[in-house]
């Protein structure tokens, strides 16, 4: 068959337009919150994979961010603070056929539920995992997250954060992530981008995003301030299927805004779920003797 390439047609059109996976729900963000521009993205990053709402299923914890789900029409599921990653492998297992994104806060993910993190990835199903990465919480008011810079003045730490934070690439990275990259609101078109490439590997992926907290959060962090200090990886010619590069450059996680894909790996081992399903058809049991 001749591709549209090859014959000079124009590519068909998309099967979806974001308006496909956008919900009626109006979001109840605070003007100006980076979320915004993350469900965005997914709505376009979404149009690219093509599959309809109904064979997607996007999990979330509880957090400002992690009301996601509900603005779109994938079915959803807002769990418990910090257990999406369990509930998001539960749905891959029982339904491998579904495309499962999860997501959630900083708080959410590297704190209360950052021991789910290391076991989803070692297990690599192939899901999805976006952390709105805001360096606080925001739902509960501005108190500091494991994100959050030391020195930062939250309302938890009056007089500055005396913890260093966690470093959610060098952490994801470090357990053995497939696909690891990092995204602003800032470069929607680049967020797209990496979304997409982050859905389409299969396997554990993960995204951070620095998604400002307009509200709580630090000045230097908003979107504005994004625009003037990101550099595109690929961009500097990152070389994404080398992990100990990939690694150096994590390590700039709290002083360089690094954006695209850290690592992706060019030989992608078997997922949990392929292998459950493998072992299934090896497991069936034998007909009886004589019968059918
Ligand atoms: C078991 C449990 N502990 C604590 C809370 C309170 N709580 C709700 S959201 C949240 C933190 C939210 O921060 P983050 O995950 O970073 O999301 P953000 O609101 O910043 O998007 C906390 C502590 C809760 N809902 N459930
Ligand atoms: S409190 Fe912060 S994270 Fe929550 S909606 Fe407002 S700006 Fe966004
Ligand atoms: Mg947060």
């Amino acid at each position: 068959m001749i591709s549209p390439s090859e014959c000079g047609c124009p590519p068909p059109a998309p099967a979806f337009t974001p308006k496909d996976f956008r919900s009626e729900l109006k979001p109840i963000w605070c003007p100006g919150c980076g979320d915004y521009g993350v469900v965005t993205a997914l709505y376009r990053a979404l149009v690219a994979i093509g599959r309809p709402p109904h064979e997607i299923a996007f999990i979330s914890g509880i957090g400002c961010s992690s009301r996601i789900p509900g603005y779109t029409t994938a079915y959803g599921f807002n769990t418990v603070h910090g257990r999406a990653l369990p509930v998001a492998q539960g749905i891959k297992m029982a339904n491998p056929d579904l495309l499962v994104l999860v997501a959630g806060g900083d708080g959410d993910g590297f704190s209360i539920g950052g021991g789910h993190v290391p076991h989803a990835i070692r297990r690599n199903l192939d899901l999805t995992y976006i952390v709105m990465d805001n360096h606080i919480y925001g739902l509960t008011k501005g108190q500091l997250s494991p994100t959050t810079p030391r020195g930062s003045v939250t309302a938890s730490s009056t007089h500055g954060s005396m913890e260093d934070p966690v470093n959610p690439l060098l952490y994801t990275l470090a357990y053995g992530a497939g696909f690891v990259a990092q995204g602003v609101p800032a470069d929607m078109e680049g967020l797209t981008r990496i979304i997409e490439e982050a859905i389409r590997y299969p396997g554990f992926s993960f995204v951070n995003v620095q998604s400002p907290c307009v509200t709580f959060g630090d000045p230097e962090d908003q979107l504005k301030v994004q625009k003037t200090k990101l550099k595109k990886l690929a961009e500097m010619g990152h070389d994404s299927s080398d992990r100990l590069r990939a690694m150096d450059l994590a390590q700039e996680y709290s002083r360089s805004l690094y954006t695209g894909v850290f690592y992706r790996n060019p030989n992608p081992p078997p997922t949990y779920d392929s292998q459950i399903r493998a072992r299934q058809k090896t497991l069936q049991p034998h007909p009886p003797e004589g019968g059918e």
